[in-house]
């Protein structure tokens, strides 16, 4: 005996009015729980949303471009009576026989779910194809490659046609790597995943091993914390950019010696304005400086091409209770610092209590990560990609500094600048740091 029921679409956080951008089951489909059923994609995230019980699907209710939102009916399953596959996963819920089958909050489920997967991308601010737009697939060949929702959107962001990328991983499926070696224009020759070794793979591919799987709590107790959304979002951009741009950091060392007597005496004078000038406000104007001198560095690459931007806008590390943001300040050199010093001040509010709108974070040149206000002396910034450069600070530190005669007490600001070397070589980067500890050490050069 079988019986029916309609599957909806669980509880997908925030999102409303989602359009349905593939259908990966159709009527007849033999079905596992957790089985990618449909995949869902906002502006901001890809969802494959996994089934909830096991059977034989025998509708589809939606269809590809509809929208949809949580409850959503998708699809009509029939249970076989004897199948005890419905407990086949403990954190979903059982499924009695002729009702429908309840919406599983994504968020909760999602560390125990592969085929749920969120990655995000800012609006304007997808990398370019560094393929000819003729490479990009149509939605007909998407849909016959074998690979998650995450590593479809990579593959897309890239400009490739998944289904062209020969699958290295389990039954088929698309890896990270597989579509990384495809991009070098090198093909993978096996269907199942390499062994591992410690040789030098001849593929060019990374020749990963899979993520190390650990019982935890074989060692002591455990709690299991879900990933906030922003988390995830910078977790997938920050992998990203970590995975596909060459890094490289150089570090330098301004005495700020007198900027930071002239900051202090500026915020006694306005003691009673509503704005507190930082230092990280006069990194952001002199850096301002630093990229009108040093044109690459305000720069994006677009395939065999560098997009000088003619304009001068930075974003800045802002640490929140959720996360990693990273708010941008506009037209930095048309502005004066107290000017800048109220937006930073303004934009920091927001981001902490997530009232950031996405075009404050577009947009972006050039970025700045300042830990000044927490300690360290350097550190390895990741570039935020589509930029081609980052500057880390650190906390100023009084240092005796040789003058030629006497060692004098200097504050002196650590400075670690990460760029990428597809565009930018060692010798500009270190000419670059130069210039800024100038500036910093004297900021009437700005002016000239
Ligand atoms: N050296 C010494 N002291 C510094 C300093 C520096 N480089 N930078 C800031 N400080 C001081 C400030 O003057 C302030 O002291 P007072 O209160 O006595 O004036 C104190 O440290 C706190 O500063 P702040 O960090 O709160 O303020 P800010 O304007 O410098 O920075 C913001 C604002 C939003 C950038 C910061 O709060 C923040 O979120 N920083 C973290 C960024 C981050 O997470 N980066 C890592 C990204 S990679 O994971």
């Amino acid at each position: 005996m079988t019986n029916k029921t309609t599957i909806l679409v669980p509880d997908i956080g925030d999102f409303k009015e989602v359009p349905v951008i593939e259908i990966l089951v159709k009527p007849g489909d033999e079905i596992k729980v957790e089985d990618a059923l449909v995949t869902l994609e906002s502006d901001k995230a890809t969802i494959d949303v996994p089934a909830p019980i096991a059977g034989i699907i025998r509708e589809i209710i939606i269809k590809m471009g509809d929208t949809v939102s949580a409850g959503t009916p998708m699809m009509v399953i029939e249970i076989p009576q004897d199948s005890d596959s419905q407990s086949g996963s403990p954190d979903i819920p059982e499924v009695k026989p002729g009702k429908q089958a309840e919406a599983v909050p994504l968020e909760a489920s999602s560390s125990k779910s592969e085929t749920m997967t969120s990655s995000f991308v800012q609006a304007d601010e997808r990398p370019r194809s560094p393929v000819a737009p003729e490479n990009v697939p149509s939605s007909a060949e998407v849909r016959s490659a074998h690979a998650g929702p995450s590593l479809r959107k990579f593959a897309r962001e890239l400009g490739i046609d998944i289904a062209k990328v020969p699958a290295t991983g389990p039954r088929g499926r698309i890896q990270r790597e597989d579509i990384l070696a495809y991009v070098k224009g090198v093909t993978t020759q096996t269907s199942s995943a390499p062994a591992p070794t410690t040789a030098t793979p001849e593929t060019g591919t990374l020749n990963l091993l899979p993520w190390p799987k650990v019982d935890f709590a074989r060692f002591g107790p455990v709690n299991l914390k879900p990933l906030s959304r922003i988390k995830k979002i910078a977790g997938a951009n920050l992998s990203r950019n970590w995975a596909m741009i060459p890094h490289v950091t150089n570090q330098d060392e301004a005495d700020i010696t007198e900027l930071e007597s002239f900051r202090q005496r500026l915020n006694l004078e306005g003691k009673k304005s509503d704005v507190k000038i930082s230092m990280l406000a006069f990194l952001i104007k002199a850096c301002a400086s630093v990229l009108k001198k040093f044109p690459n560095f305000n720069a994006s690459l677009d395939g065999d091409n560098l997009v000088i931007k003619d304009y001068f806008n930075i974003g800045f590390a802002a640490d929140t209770p959720n996360g990693l943001m990273v708010p941008v300040i506009r037209d930095v050199d048309k502005k004066g610092i107290f000017d800048i010093a109220r937006e930073m001040s303004e934009l920091a509010r927001l981001a902490r209590e997530g009232a950031l709108k996405p075009d404050q974070m577009q947009g972006g040149c050039f970025s700045i990560s300042s830990l000044g206000g927490i300690g360290g002396t350097f550190f390895t910034p990741i570039i935020n990609a589509p930029e081609v450069a980052i500057l880390g600070v650190c906390k100023s530190q009084m240092k005796p500094v040789w003058d030629g005669s006497t060692f004098t007490p200097r504050l002196i600001l650590p400075l670690s600048l990460s760029w990428d070397h597809r565009v930018i070589n060692g010798a500009e980067a270190a000419r670059f740091n130069v210039h800024l500890a100038q500036l910093l050490s004297d900021m009437r050069r700005v002016l000239v």
